[in-house]
């Protein structure tokens, strides 16, 4: 079984027959773990992140965690934990599911600048050892996007290495491959997710305990190639015309798996622009705890100034909210609103708003076990 998902939360986390060793864990990460080690602090890797949550995989079971105060405040660009992270998790004072406390310096991170200024640069997946960036060789192969991604990968610490899917689709695959090998100087593996074709090539980096992830536009079949890889559908692909879906994700959440094989594989929603504002992740992660009261909110469409029933104004007011949030929180609204012109402008709003309508979604997918604490 490669699921992430615990069986029942409602006793507690969930027990798994895991190890730490499973998701990745060596010697050199209980070596950058020991000066985390007192106060009782323990060790756990995110495998997942959704809004102002994290859901950890820890020695023997996954739970759904927040962050303390502490690193909620320490965090500052690209601090807040991401997908692939080790952490130290410490239990609250009263008892309670474990919350994140520290964050394990990176090996690598992959790091995506954000269009919010204030908030500056965030990290998207961290300690992966391989970036498979994915592109179909039915579509447009543009050189210099991928290009921009080697040289995120490089950046990053991750070794990149190109896939072209969909093999089955075109005729002269091995040619192409071949130029861009040539064109790119780094490894060029053509498969297909649907025939299995030169998917062994790919053996080499699912090494046990090595991070792989995936990479590339929407479409092109980054979950498809981990389901396949898996044996099992772990992520949702798309069935519809494909040309039905142009602008849609169909992943919409970066998640890590454990293959059959021991090594671990992060799938990642599609990216239209790199550098672009991710709008399923950004604003929920960072304002998580605004999305939730603005939840409970009587208005659906509360600003939060000084409507009747406003949730976020009266958790100001009892000293739950930092007043200082809201003001980031509406900056940030305003700063995607300015982009510089008219077309990014657009966009940006309409990744805002794409952001709230993917934050409510959530909202409705919080009954979801996975995500419940304890
Ligand atoms: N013919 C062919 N189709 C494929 C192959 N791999 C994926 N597809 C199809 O491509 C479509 C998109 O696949 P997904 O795996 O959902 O793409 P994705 O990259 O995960 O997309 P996002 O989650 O939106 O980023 C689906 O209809 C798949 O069946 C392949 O090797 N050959
Ligand atoms: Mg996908
Ligand atoms: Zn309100």
């Amino acid at each position: 079984m490669t699921s992430n998902s615990a069986s029942d939360a409602s006793d507690g986390p969930a027990a798994l027959p895991q190890s730490l060793a499973s998701w990745g864990w060596t010697d050199h990460w209980a070596a950058a773990f020991e000066p985390f080690a007192a106060d009782g602090r323990f060790p756990a890797r995110v495998v997942a992140q959704h809004r102002g949550r994290w859901l950890l995989a820890g020695e023997r079971h996954e739970w759904s965690a927040a962050l303390t105060g502490r690193l909620r405040h320490e965090a500052r660009e690209g601090g807040l934990p991401a997908v692939g992270d080790w952490v130290g998790c410490v239990i609250p004072q009263g008892g309670g599911a474990a919350r994140i406390d520290a964050v394990l310096p990176r090996r690598s991170a992959f790091v995506r600048r954000a269009a919010g200024s204030h908030l500056g640069a965030q990290t998207v997946a961290a300690n992966v050892d391989t970036l498979f960036i994915t592109s179909s060789f039915n579509a447009d192969l543009n050189l210099r996007r991928l290009e921009r991604y080697v040289a995120m990968a490089r950046e990053s610490g991750a070794e990149p290495v190109l896939l072209l899917t969909k093999d089955d689709l075109v005729e002269d695959g091995a040619a192409v491959v071949d130029r861009l090998a040539n064109e790119l100087r780094i490894p060029v593996v053509g498969l297909s997710s649907h025939t299995g074709a030169g998917v062994d090539d790919l053996r080499r980096w699912l090494v046990p305990g090595q991070t792989i992830a995936l990479v590339g536009s929407s479409g092109v079949g980054k979950s498809t190639l981990l389901n396949y890889l898996a044996g099992e559908e772990l992520m949702a692909t798309r069935e519809i015309r494909e040309d039905d879906g142009r602008g849609r994700h169909t992943t919409t959440h970066r998640e890590l798996f454990r293959l059959p094989g021991g090594s671990l594989m992060l799938d990642t929603p599609g990216v239209r622009e790199l550098g672009l504002w991710d709008a399923d992740q950004g604003l929920a992660d960072t304002f998580g705890e605004i999305l939730d009261l603005a939840d409970r909110c009587r208005y659906r469409d509360c600003r939060h100034e000084n409507e009747p029933g406003c949730a976020v104004q009266a958790a100001i007011r009892s000293g739950e909210l930092d007043e200082g949030r809201l003001v980031s929180y509406r900056r940030l609204g305003e700063e995607l609103a300015g982009q510089p012109t008219e077309a990014d402008r657009r966009e940006a709003k309409r990744q805002f708003f794409k952001s709230m309508e993917v934050a409510a979604h959530a909202r409705a997918r919080q009954k979801d076990n996975r995500w419940r604490e304890r």
